[in-house]
């Protein structure tokens, strides 16, 4: 069977046995995103031919270009894009310098580092558009990096005004709940923590979250990845507005309560999932159950991403 175009690894690479390739054609969102809207969670994927995936990766996945991601950017109606590094690359963030090197000013990137970084690449993935590194604790993703080596990256870029996304799951918060504490710089929650949205939102797991983000001003989260978090669903799929409703209380829970502290993202091409892969247009309208006025849309789409990647931009 011949592939479609959208779902080819380049460079020699095979995907991933039963990976699931990225929406290719997403419908138009019903739900219009305020002007200057930030996707402020995605990734580029190679091409495997021109960025080749890193021999420690933990999975190989589909092409997933920085021209196919400016497409859906414009065709969702987002005017901005924050890519993440994502772990299939390790720590050569050449695919995302890349990309955020071509969006003219419309991209920042949070990139991947080890250790002895040095402060001449610091200087220059900065004046690519690098505003944050990624210290990421989930185990089917990565081999744990001690947490000492992560707090001397955290002081090396605090100097840059850069921040540090996280990304754990929810089980495992409370044996990381002391370094998180004690990270200087703004820090970034990536999926709200996966919450396990089968337990209650007033539930003690979740409660603890919200307690790290009550305790620390510093701390933000991404409202991010309900395709992930969804157990009951309904899938963002063939027309489905009300995708998702499981994940709705938590991340409107928290988009209620830290309203200043939270972003929103697509996290396209969604890496890693494993029963369906959501249609972008679909997502995008999942956005006004968890935001349900415009003032926490704006919040949440413009004036939060926009005063912590482009604060040069902003007044205030
Ligand atoms: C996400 C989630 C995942 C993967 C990565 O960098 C990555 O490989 O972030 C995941 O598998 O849960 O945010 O894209």
């Amino acid at each position: 069977m011949t592939q479609a175009p959208h779902a080819t690894t380049s460079g020699g690479f095979t995907k991933t046995p039963g990976w699931l390739d990225w929406y290719e054609s997403p419908s138009a969102p019903t739900f219009r995103l305020p002007a200057g809207a930030v996707d402020a969670h995605c990734h580029v994927f190679g091409p495997g031919s021109e960025f080749p995936f890193a021999p420690e990766r933990k999975y190989t996945p589909c092409d997933a270009s920085k021209a196919q991601l400016f497409a859906l950017r414009d065709q969702l109606g987002f005017a901005r894009n924050v890519i993440v590094q994502a772990t299939c690359h390790g720590a050569d963030n050449r695919a995302m310098l890349d990309a955020v090197r071509a969006s003219e000013g419309r991209a920042r990137g949070v990139a991947t580092v080890r250790r002895d970084v040095t402060e001449d690449e610091l200087v220059e993935m900065h004046d690519a558009g690098v505003r944050g590194v990624r210290f990421n604790f989930v185990k089917r993703l990565v081999d744990a990096a001690p947490t000492e080596a992560l707090m001397e990256i955290a002081e090396k870029i605090a100097p840059f005004g850069w921040h540090v996304v996280i990304y754990f799951e929810a089980q495992d918060l409370p044996g990381l709940y002391d370094f998180f504490s004690s990270i200087p710089t703004t820090v970034v929650v990536d999926h709200m923590g996966r919450p396990d949205v089968s337990k209650p939102v007033d539930g003690p797991e979740f409660a603890l979250f919200l307690r790290l983000l009550r305790e620390h001003p510093n701390i933000w989260s991404k409202v991010t990845c309900p395709e992930r978090l969804s157990v009951t669903g309904p899938e963002a799929l063939a027309g489905e507005r009300d995708a998702y409703t499981d994940v709705v209380p938590f991340a409107r829970r928290v988009v209620e309560e830290f309203p200043r502290r939270v972003l929103w993202g697509t996290d396209w091409p969604h890496p890693n999932l494993l029963d369906h892969m959501p249609d972008d247009g679909l997502l995008v309208d999942f956005i006004s159950h968890i935001a349900p006025t415009e003032e926490l849309r704006y919040q949440l789409l413009v004036d939060n991403p926009m005063r912590l990647y482009w604060p040069e931009e902003t007044v205030g």
